[in-house]
């Protein structure tokens, strides 16, 4: 069967699910080409859950920039990060691909025990693709995607950089897992003193300011709330010199004791927003200034059956960080450009990270790169038009999922278990049985996509 039959198989009726978009009429007459290319701001925060802001459920977390972020914006309720780790979700905000276009390292969190595992030199990025159209370009905080030349941010496009490049950095000491300092300015380790969300938000501030004339692209990749779970204020945990491989690389609290830190990092990256967005404000860039905050990844309910409830909420969203059930995917979104997108609007249309780079492109007026596969948002954003009906999908090693609709395909080597996420956003009750044609339709894209992905060359 055609991979085209599948896709008129699929059951969404996407039109009609987006609410009134009050701006539409605005947004259409500004819409012809960017008059002025905005400044644009991705704040992405670290194994953050569904259900961890305010904004979007949390009974005790408090969240109060970014809940006035998204009563400002549009916020999302089926926004994923095409995996459930950080690497490979990273990979695709970058790049607009499939992460398992670069590889099965990239399916998974890169490991400091593979370093010459990187980003592949050829990969194109949003800031290559944003300074060709004149942006500056700044990223602060966590890379994950190589620990060495040349699979750096300077190597991507990158005008500068701040941060550390593994997985997870001790936030105040800046020591790796492998006991190693791990906060490099460029190329060159440059330790600096500090709590990992003040840094990074200190140094995206100082970036904004020194290029607040010309166009800037700022990623502000934070590592909270990604253990050592440790607050701001906290003495450092990890020494230069130790191994941090075991359960001690989650810090310091013991078991019982970690929700209320967990409760200060989430608090920590609202109040990272909260100065990035006065700092927007004061330099005067809110009327031309784009901002994207979402989540690499779903967050840990419990970490190897220890911790258990203690660190995120998913909300109503079954599984964690790691797993393609929608907790370990589906993610905080929020959409922020007062003159661009009508305030307080909610969106239920399903999108992903690989989608952020063409929409970056449209709006600088560059040409996105030849092989991206998400899609722009900007008539979503801007219009609220329902986004072209698609077939999406993830993958980490054995465990794989399809979404269509409201339908999701879950499986491993030897199942899978169908889902109708309109009424079970849980996946609690496989239908499989109940409509066999969906589960072949969506079997048969699995299988044309992981020939594509796993056959198809940059
Ligand atoms: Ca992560």
């Amino acid at each position: 069967m055609e991979r085209r039959e599948f896709l008129k198989c699929a059951t969404a009726a996407l039109a009609g699910r987006l609410l009134a978009h009050p701006f539409a009429s605005i947004a259409q007459e500004n819409s012809e080409g960017a008059r002025s290319r905005p400044n644009i701001i991705l704040i992405v925060a670290d194994d953050l859950g569904y259900g961890d802001l305010a904004c979007y459920g949390h009974p005790r977390n408090r969240t109060p920039h970014l809940d006035m972020l998204a009563k400002e914006g549009l916020k999302f309720t089926d926004f994923h990060a095409n995996g459930p780790m950080c690497s490979p979700t990273r990979a695709a905000i970058l790049t607009g691909q499939y992460p398992q276009r670069f590889g099965t390292p990239f399916e998974s969190a890169l490991s400091a025990k593979s370093p010459d595992i990187g980003l592949p030199v050829d990969a194109a990025t949003i800031p290559q693709t944003l300074k060709k159209a004149g942006y500056a370009t700044g990223m602060y905080g966590k890379w994950h995607l190589g620990y060495h030349p040349p699979h750096m941010p300077t190597y991507f496009g990158f005008d500068d950089f701040r941060g550390l490049l593994t997985g997870d950095g001790d936030h105040i000491s800046h020591i790796s897992r492998s006991g190693d300092e791990d906060w490099y300015h460029n190329e060159r380790i440059e330790m600096e003193a500090g709590y990992s969300s003040d840094l990074i938000t200190k140094h995206s501030i100082d970036f904004m300011r020194k290029n607040k004339d010309r166009p800037f692209f700022l990623y502000v990749a934070h590592l909270v709330i990604h253990f050592p779970w440790q607050a701001p204020g906290e003495n450092a945990h990890r020494e230069k010199g130790k191994d941090y491989w075991g359960l001690e690389k989650l810090g310091p609290h013991p078991e019982g004791q970690v929700a209320p830190v967990v409760q200060k990092m989430v608090e920590a990256v609202d109040r990272s927003v909260g100065e990035i967005m006065a700092a927007i404000k004061t330099l005067g860039l809110d009327g031309n200034t784009f901002v994207f905050f979402t989540s690499d990844n779903g967050g840990y309910r419990a970490y190897q059956g220890k911790f258990r409830g203690e660190v995120s909420s998913n909300g109503p969203c079954r599984g964690e960080k790691g797993e393609v059930w929608e907790g370990g995917h589906r993610e905080p979104a929020i959409a922020w450009w007062p003159t661009r997108i009508a305030p307080g609007t909610v969106t239920h249309e399903t999108a992903m990270t690989m989608d952020l780079l063409p929409t970056y492109a449209e709006l600088a007026g560059a040409a996105a790169p030849k092989g991206v596969d998400g899609t722009t948002l900007t008539p979503l954003l801007f219009n609220g038009k329902p986004l072209p009906k698609r077939t999406v999908f993830w993958r980490k090693e054995k465990d794989w999922a399809v979404r269509e609709g409201p339908w999701k395909l879950v499986g491993d080597e030897e199942n899978c278990q169908l889902f109708n996420l309109d009424t079970d956003i849980g996946e609690t009750t496989d239908v499989s049985a109940q409509n066999a044609g969906v589960v072949s339709e969506m079997l048969a894209s699995f299988k044309t996509w992981e020939r594509d992905v796993d056959g198809r060359s940059r």
